[in-house]
């Protein structure tokens, strides 16, 4: 982690949202990571993400493993709360976080050694148990922090930098996430951003567990021929199969489309995420679907981005539970300790 603070002085004139504040107040302290690091890019794209959608910054937390990648909610966000936890160990202190305080917006940094190898079982498991939460892996293809060794995410047959061939079979975490039932799942490329922003903004909208992978090259150890994992090699590969536009709290449409080209789903917070399609057959609200399409086009090297699927009937964690409307952290003595009488009502119905 680095502590070096931005210098403040910000030209007079800067945007501001509607709460007053300008992109710098959701900045962090200033990035050590290589020049170029497609990591950079998703810092940016998720303090633009909240600048627009007018996120007052005590109320996201923000998550991470070990990594490059998990060094980056530091470089963002400098106002709200963080936790840089252990490697691959993040989700489980995400739905902990989540489980005491359900107010906060909750956001995990993670990279693809920290989510797909270390990490997987954590990943799974906060995934498929319906945390509510927008959970990032910048996904590079490799170790990058511990130099460049091959991740669990690299694909068969792509090189390393020192020219070793990998022979494992890759994990697809769009995939995976498909499987165990994430209700919000997207694929980005942290060169291009103007796909990358409402894709953060309608996950952060979305109650339930919203999973974006961001490919996100690695300058250092993984941008080479040979690498799938290159910024060449994204962008001649990138399949996008929609484009979003996302509106908060219903703000009038007046964009025209021509009828079958969008799909419109309204959120529970009241934004209503648009997808304009660009391919006609794509539908994102069938999973088995997007599960076929995404393999079928990994199969021959295509990387498929947009927002791949997405269930309006979504719910999460706190509704499996059926807990209370407050809070855990804001209960007082009364309700957490309601007294002898209520155990034994409670014991007598467990007889
Ligand atoms: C328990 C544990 N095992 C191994 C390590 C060493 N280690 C640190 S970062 C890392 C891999 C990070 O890869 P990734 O999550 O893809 O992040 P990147 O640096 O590529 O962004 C490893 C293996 C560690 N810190 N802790
Ligand atoms: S080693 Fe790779 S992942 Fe780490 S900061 Fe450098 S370019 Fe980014
Ligand atoms: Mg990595």
């Amino acid at each position: 982690m680095t502590y070096l603070a931005k210098p403040k002085f910000r030209h007079p004139d800067l945007k501001k949202n509607a709460l007053g504040f300008t992109h710098r107040d959701y900045e962090g302290s200033i990035s050590t990571l290589c020049a170029g690091c497609g990591h950079d890019s998703i810092s940016s794209a998720i303090i633009q993400a909240c600048f627009e959608l007018n996120i007052e910054p005590h109320r996201v937390a923000k998550l991470s493993g070990i990594g490059c990648s998990s060094k980056t909610p530091d470089y963002l966000l400098g106002q709200s709360h963080g936790f840089n936890s252990v490697h691959g160990r993040m989700p489980s202190v995400l739905t902990g976080a989540n489980l005491a305080n359900k107010d906060l917006i909750y956001m995990g940094v993670s990279g693809d050694g920290d989510s797909a190898s270390i990490g997987l079982g954590q990943f799974v498991h906060c995934v498929r148990r319906g945390v509510n939460m927008v959970y990032i892996t910048e996904n590079n293809g490799v170790y990058g922090l511990t130099k460049g060794q091959f991740s669990a995410t690299a694909d068969k047959g792509s090189t390393s930098k020192a020219g070793g061939t990998n022979n494992d079979s890759p994990i697809d975490l769009v995939g995976m996430a498909l499987l165990i039932g994430a209700t919000f799942v997207a694929r980005g490329f942290s060169g291009d951003k103007e796909q990358l922003v409402p894709l953060i903004m309608a996950a952060i909208a979305h109650k339930g567990p919203a999973f974006i992978d961001i490919i996100s090259p690695c300058v250092a150890f993984n941008n080479h021929p040979g690498s799938t994992k290159s910024y060449d090699y994204v962008r001649e590969h990138n399949e996008a199969v929609n484009r979003l536009d996302f509106w908060p709290n219903r703000e009038s449409i007046n964009v025209e489309y021509n009828e079958g080209d969008i799909i419109s789903v309204p959120q529970h917070d009241g934004s209503v995420i648009n997808l304009r399609k660009t391919h006609p057959d794509y539908d994102p609200t069938d999973r088995v679907k997007a599960l076929e399409y995404v393999a079928h086009h990994a199969a021959k090297g295509e990387v498929v981005t947009g927002l791949l699927y997405l269930s309006p009937d979504s719910e999460d964690l706190h509704a499996h539970l059926n807990t209370v409307e407050t809070p855990f952290n804001k209960l007082g003595e009364k309700e957490l300790c309601p007294g002898a009488g209520m155990l034994e009502k409670i014991n007598a119905a467990l007889r």
